[in-house]
């Protein structure tokens, strides 16, 4: 068992990692640690950058499809907090210097219309979601190698970092089996399909509001929940153009 001081002092450790641009061990290999622990250790690193004031802006689902799973050794879908410094405008840069080891990914990303407070089901989606958008996560594991246990990932928030919203579509049309491809300067790099997250992303994001509900978190209006990667995510390199096409959800763009 972790006592709350051992807690904070691996959020320390990763929010300093973050801060610093420079990636530590896992933390696996020196502590042994549950799953309900690791998600103890993301709340604890992410109220540090909230009392630096950063603001909630939604929350993201991992590992969410095979391809990611099989890329990252890992066999169960997790769940990560957004903040607003991690916002990349649409067609603007990013300084890379930013970033420890920057990798890309496609995703769809959904906005909360009402405040999600208890696990929903399919028929609660029109009342729930405002919209859907292409987006691009950057994931920047803080750990060394980008490797890492499922636990030593959750505590990393996931390795969340950055993301970049395209536009909002009304949610009427059917986004199970959508074309999703991940450009970067202009050569398809990864190519997939909605449907290999979790066969319908609509399922991600229920997953998305039990997750939250069983660690007591609310979702509020207005808020992001990104779907997860539907193929591998790739290293950025600086100068990179990076774009993510999805079949009806249009483009988003930016830079590094
Ligand atoms: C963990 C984050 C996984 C996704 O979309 O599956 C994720 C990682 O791969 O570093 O964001
Ligand atoms: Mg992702």
């Amino acid at each position: 068992m972790l006592d709350t001081d051992k807690i904070n002092q691996f959020a320390q450790v990763l929010d300093e990692a973050a801060a610093n641009v420079k990636a530590v061990g896992q933390i696996s290999k020196v502590q042994s640690f549950s799953e309900s622990e690791a998600y103890a250790i993301q709340f604890a690193s992410m109220q540090r950058r909230f009392d630096r004031g950063e603001k909630f802006v939604g929350i993201k689902m991992g590992f969410t499809s095979k391809a990611k799973m099989e890329q990252m050794g890992v066999n169960d879908m997790i769940w990560g907090i957004l903040t607003d410094a991690m916002l990349i405008k649409p067609g603007t840069t990013t300084p890379f210097s930013k970033y420890i080891h920057p990798r890309v990914e496609p995703e769809l990303c959904f906005l909360v219309k009402k405040t999600i407070d208890r696990p929903l089901t399919k028929d609660d989606i029109p009342s729930y979601v405002e919209g859907v958008a292409a987006a691009i996560e950057i994931i920047d594991s803080r750990y060394e190698n980008f490797k890492f246990s499922l636990e030593d990932v959750i505590a990393d928030n996931c390795s969340s970092t950055g993301l970049c919203i395209g536009e909002m579509h009304p949610i009427d049309a059917d986004i199970s089996d959508l074309k999703i491809d991940l450009i970067v300067d202009g050569e398809v790099v990864q190519s997939g399909s909605s449907k290999a997250i979790l066969g319908d992303p609509w399922e991600s994001f229920l997953a998305g509001s039990r997750l939250a509900s069983k660690y007591e978190w609310k979702i509020p209006a207005g808020s992001y929940v990104m779907a997860g990667a539907a193929t591998s995510a790739v290293y950025l390199k600086e100068g990179n153009k990076v774009s993510a096409v999805v079949e009806g959800l249009g483009e988003v763009e930016f830079g590094v």
